[in-house]
């Protein structure tokens, strides 16, 4: 683990309200999608472990669900999830997006504020702000109790632009410390969850309103058939019976559609080719249900 002199590591939790390009701006960090993005709010549903490692030390980066008022069990499991990753953190970097910084993002911003703990104040999606719009963001952030972030780093999670900066930011301020992971190592999700994800994420980009806020995806069994092809069943869970008929489409179509995809980037991960079994079930108000919530992996990890 230690023992290399110099070397500095320390974990980095990412946190800002839903949809602002937390998860984006984790895979851009570590260079590899260990994180499902979606344009719904609360795509994020658990701490998401992203390894950055380089000659000189390795950051270690959480993103977390965005912070919000929880309306169920789930979304208490995801609120706790996110400042769960407070815990041991060495910085913190809050996210907000760029011209759309609302009283609900100032509010966070202003809390983690009074930690004393390095952090950066990241303003993302520069890529669809006008120049003003960003330079009146930066202003409005000149004041206290802004002034006690390190630094307000306008970057765009999307194109890359401005994360070397971030990287940079972050590792100046890590400790020394050990190599928590080896090098080759960027998740610590294992293989059928980060399948899980895969699908729930196909899901998301094609269902509309309520839908995918009740969507979960359990992998029930990844079974190596040969070589050159792995099978993977898993259940698609909807919260209410009209959903069902929702997610399958008409002649099953959406359903093909969300299995397609989601089997194009499992064999991609994989490097093999992929035999995709999906089923949708009904799971009234899963969300609010202890037992279905252990099920799908949304459970406190401690305690
Ligand atoms: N234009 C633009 N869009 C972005 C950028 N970063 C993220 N997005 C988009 O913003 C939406 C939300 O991105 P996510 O990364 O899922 O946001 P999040 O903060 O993790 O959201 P939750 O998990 O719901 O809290 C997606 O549609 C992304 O493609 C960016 O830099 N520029
Ligand atoms: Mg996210």
């Amino acid at each position: 683990m230690s023992g290399d002199g110099g070397y500095r590591s320390g974990f980095a939790a990412i946190l800002g309200r839903p949809n602002v390009g937390k998860s984006t701006l984790l895979n851009a960090l570590v260079g590899e999608k260990v994180a499902i993005v979606s344009d719904k709010p609360q795509t994020t549903r658990s701490r998401v472990l992203g390894v950055m490692s380089m000659p000189g030390g390795q950051i270690v980066f959480l993103d977390t669900p965005g912070l919000t008022q929880a309306r169920n069990k789930l979304g208490e499991y995801m609120q706790s999830a996110a400042y769960d990753s407070l815990t041991g953190a060495d910085a913190i970097v809050i996210v907000a997006a760029c011209g759309a910084v609302g009283p609900k993002d100032r509010a966070i911003i202003e809390k983690f504020a009074k930690r004393k703990l390095p952090k950066i104040l990241v303003l993302n999606k520069t890529d669809c702000a006008p120049r003003e719009t960003i330079a009146r963001d930066l202003q409005s952030f000149n004041a206290p109790p802004y002034d006690q972030y390190d630094a307000v780093l306008p970057l765009s999670a999307m194109t890359g632009d401005g994360v070397d900066t971030l990287r940079g930011l972050l590792f100046e301020r890590m400790p020394e410390g050990p190599r928590y992971f080896p090098d080759d190592m960027i998740t610590d999700q294992p293989e059928y969850m980060l399948c899980a994800e895969l699908i729930r994420e196909k899901a998301l980009a094609r269902l509309r309103e309520e839908v995918p806020h009740g969507i979960g995806v359990e992998v029930q069994r990844v079974e190596k058939i040969s070589s050159g092809l792995t099978e993977i069943h898993a259940n698609i869970y909807v919260e209410r019976a009209a959903h069902k008929g929702i997610v399958l489409g008409k002649h099953g179509r959406m359903l093909q559609a969300i299995g397609t995809q989601a089997r194009l980037d499992i064999e991609k991960l994989l490097a093999t080719h992929v035999s995709l079994q999906l089923w949708v079930k009904v799971r009234e108000d899963w969300r609010n249900r202890a037992d279905d919530l252990r099920t799908l992996g949304y459970a406190r990890e401690r305690g």
